[in-house]
């Protein structure tokens, strides 16, 4: 949805001599260093939202934006804001970034890339002597990643006022630990960062991040101007049997919660095969309560990742899940539980040209690409212009250790984010 702003359409000659200033090695030496924060034995990223990691990276972004000059704030989500003050420094900021926090089993780039980035194109606008007419602010976003405490997007969702700070305050880990005791000690760490008030309307907002998916690197483009964002449900599922022994409960006389849960799984899994080639269904957690070999389970409790480009599509499917998990109950309680829905969206078309229009300026190839990971910027998007840029990923390969992008595409990407920045700050 597009905002008060109007967007210039090209970026200025002035954006582009900051864009051709981007450091790519500098850029790639931070995004090593801040691997290093929750880094795994596999060459991956352990850095869930509001750990001890998480505390890591924010300090370290910090240490860098205080290098630079700009003034960090932090707000009661969480969220963690650089700012590059404006000629117009009441004016409207332009926002860019994305999150620092990671899947258990996440990569170097995903979300830390988008922050990153910012940072270079700031640091870039700096060296070329651009003096913004109106702020621009970095963000770290607080736990897009939904994996520890779910859902995910919690920055960005309370930011924009999609959901409620108290609701997300009392969300609980898997070890029962709530997001206010969780935060509470990251804002703890971080008692000299100045408070900011939550929310605001930002002029526009950009988030660069990695493609997570195969199609810039088969067509060969270093940059994706992203089209928009598939729809996403998440539930969680809860199945109680009852507890047994394994050897003396006769089979059909019992409620076994994992046969259960195992039927409903494919029963939706069938149900998402019959949609079509679009639908999209994962579910990544899975767990058994007692987990004793000899023991019929007594409770599963299961996630339901559902997505869909058609947002027909995506509500018929996800209103399916109570159908088909009651039908498949075999004698269990069942209580299905909707976290979230996020309707698929198109980004506005002025940022899009603008991101293209950039990455022509830059001579960097590029072409639309429709993202089918979640972002932040998908909230965004209802507050003011936002768009996103895309780089390649190796292989496709996401939410995994073998994560990878090419120095060289990352540098592309943030060239043209610093393009796109200088002219919106400028505009
Ligand atoms: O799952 C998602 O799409 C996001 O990367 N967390
Ligand atoms: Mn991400
Ligand atoms: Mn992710």
């Amino acid at each position: 949805m597009a905002g008060d702003f109007v967007l210039p359409q090209r970026p200025g000659a002035a954006a582009v001599a900051a864009a051709e200033g981007v450091d790519g090695d500098r850029l790639w030496a931070r995004l090593m260093e801040m691997a290093a924060h929750g880094a795994t034995e596999a060459g991956g990223v352990n850095r869930q939202a509001l750990s001890d990691a998480d505390i890591a990276a924010r300090a370290l972004l910090r240490s860098w934006g205080a290098e630079l000059g700009l003034e960090a704030s932090v707000d009661t989500i969480g969220n963690l804001f650089l700012r590059l003050p404006g000629k117009d420094d009441g004016a409207a900021p332009v926002l860019s970034g994305s999150h620092l926090d990671s899947q258990p089993t996440g990569g170097k780039f995903d979300g830390a890339y988008g922050v990153l980035a910012a940072l270079e194109a700031v640091e870039a606008m700096q060296g070329a002597g651009i003096e913004p007419a109106r702020p621009i602010e970095i963000v770290a976003w607080t736990n897009e990643e939904g994996s520890r405490f779910s859902p995910g997007m919690m920055g960005s969702t309370v930011f924009t006022g999609a959901r409620e700070l108290d609701t997300v305050l009392a969300a609980r880990d898997g070890e029962g630990t709530t997001v206010g005791a969780a935060l509470a000690r990251v804002l703890d760490a971080e008692g000299d960062v100045p408070k900011r008030q939550l929310g605001g309307r930002p002029a526009a907002f950009v988030e660069a991040h990695i493609e997570q998916g195969p199609v810039l690197e088969a067509a060969g483009k270093s940059v994706g101007v992203v089209t928009g964002i598939e729809g996403k449900r998440v539930f969680r599922v809860t199945v109680i049997g009852k507890m047994g022994h394994a050897g003396t409960v006769p089979q059909g006389e019992r409620q076994d919660a994992v046969i259960a849960a195992a039927a409903m799984v494919t029963a939706i899994g069938d149900a998402v095969a019959a949609d079509g080639r679009g639908a999209k269904f994962t579910v990544g957690m899975f767990n058994v309560h007692p987990n004793a070999p000899s023991v019929i389970p007594a409770k599963v409790h299961f996630s339901v990742d559902m997505r869909h480009a058609d947002a027909v599509k995506l509500s018929a499917l996800g209103d399916g899940i109570v159908r088909l998990c009651g039908e498949n109950g075999m004698g269990c309680e069942v209580d299905v539980n909707e976290l979230s829905h996020d309707a698929p969206l198109d980004f506005c078309q002025p940022m899009r040209s603008l991101i293209g229009a950039g990455s022509g300026a830059l001579a960097i190839p590029s072409m639309d690409v429709f993202s089918g990971a979640g972002h932040d910027a998908r909230h965004l998007h209802y507050l003011c212009p936002t768009g996103m840029i895309f780089v390649p990923s190796r292989g496709g390969i996401s939410h995994s250790e073998d994560e990878w992008t090419e120095p060289g595409h990352l540098a592309d990407g943030a060239r043209v984010l610093t393009a796109v920045l200088a002219t919106l700050a400028t505009a």
